[in-house]
């Protein structure tokens, strides 16, 4: 696409945000790619190379490889522990603060950034990297009725650190693959992409259901569809719009007043 195309279809995409009263954004690892975060399927570097994201982001893996799962987690939660949000969160945070209760921002991304940058209300389909969960039901918790769990916050380091009463182990608390979504995140997504009348779809493949989608979704329901990505995505179809741009560059023009 040269400059003058780009140019026209941020325009369009402009036009259609002042119009819509509704709008949800669907974000993925795109959107944290220019604060340093390799996106998930960019992420397989170094120690991981031999490693494909659905051997790694599964109970499976986890169950059959514990420590190298728990590893792979450490030194992501390590690496994205000083990382700043960049200009495309703090657009949509802006964004959300002038026109409240006008966007409803659901992410893919474990990062936490959105937040960080401000935004309110974020349905983050696929969980928080930097939280823990116990892998199985607490049997402690079982055997009292459901009244005594263990706490997570006393389980002994290792890797993973795991319950010296009862053995459990702890695991990031991440949604993995055939695992299912936050149920209340997922109603609140669907009934955002089934209400809103534009849906900006920002820095995601769109190759993972069922937030993929959601973009689906949303254009059944009549609203208009935008992707913004610098590569083409599975979701390209769907869109009727697609802007050829990174986030951190093209979220504050399209957002901005
Ligand atoms: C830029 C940029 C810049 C670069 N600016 N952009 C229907 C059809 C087919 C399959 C399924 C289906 N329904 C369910 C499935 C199975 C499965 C699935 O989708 N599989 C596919 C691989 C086909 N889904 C599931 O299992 C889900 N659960 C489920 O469906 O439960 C119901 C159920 C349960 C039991 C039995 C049966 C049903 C769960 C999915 C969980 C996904 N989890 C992960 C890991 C999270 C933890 C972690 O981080 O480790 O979530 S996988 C990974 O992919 C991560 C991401 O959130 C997710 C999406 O990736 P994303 O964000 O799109 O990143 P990338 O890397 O793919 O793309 C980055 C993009 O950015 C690229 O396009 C770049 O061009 C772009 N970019 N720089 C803007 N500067």
């Amino acid at each position: 696409m040269n400059d003058a195309a780009a140019w026209s279809g941020l325009e369009e995409a402009r036009r259609w945000v002042r119009e819509a009263t509704r709008i949800a954004v669907l974000t993925g690892a795109g959107v944290s790619a220019e604060s340093g975060v390799p996106t998930f399927r960019d992420a397989q570097t170094g120690l991981w190379a031999n490693f494909r994201p659905e051997e790694l982001a599964t109970p499976e893996a986890f169950r059959a490889h514990p420590q190298r799962v728990w590893d792979w987690y450490a030194e992501r939660r390590a690496r994205l522990a000083d990382v700043q949000p960049n200009p495309g969160h703090v657009a949509l945070a802006e964004f959300q603060a002038r026109h409240p209760d006008r966007l409803t921002l659901i992410t893919q991304n474990v990062d936490g950034l959105h937040q960080k940058a401000g935004s309110t209300g974020v349905l983050a389909l696929h969980g928080n990297l930097f939280e823990d969960r116990w892998l199985d039901p607490c049997l402690n918790s079982a055997l009292h009725g459901g009244r005594l769990g263990c706490d997570p916050t006393s389980a002994v380091a290792g890797s993973p650190p795991r319950c010296a009463d009862c053995g459990n182990l702890l695991r990031p608390g991440v949604v993995w693959f055939g695992e299912m979504l936050p149920m209340d995140a997922l109603d609140a997504a669907e009934r955002a992409a089934v209400s809103c009348e534009l849906m900006l779809v920002v820095g995601t493949s769109g190759a993972v259901y069922p937030a993929a989608g959601l973009a689906h979704r949303a254009r059944r329901a009549g609203a208009r569809v935008v992707v913004l990505n610098p590569e083409p995505t599975e979701l390209d179809d769907v869109a009727h719009l697609c802007l050829r741009g990174t986030s951190a560059r093209w979220l504050p023009a399209l957002l901005g007043d």
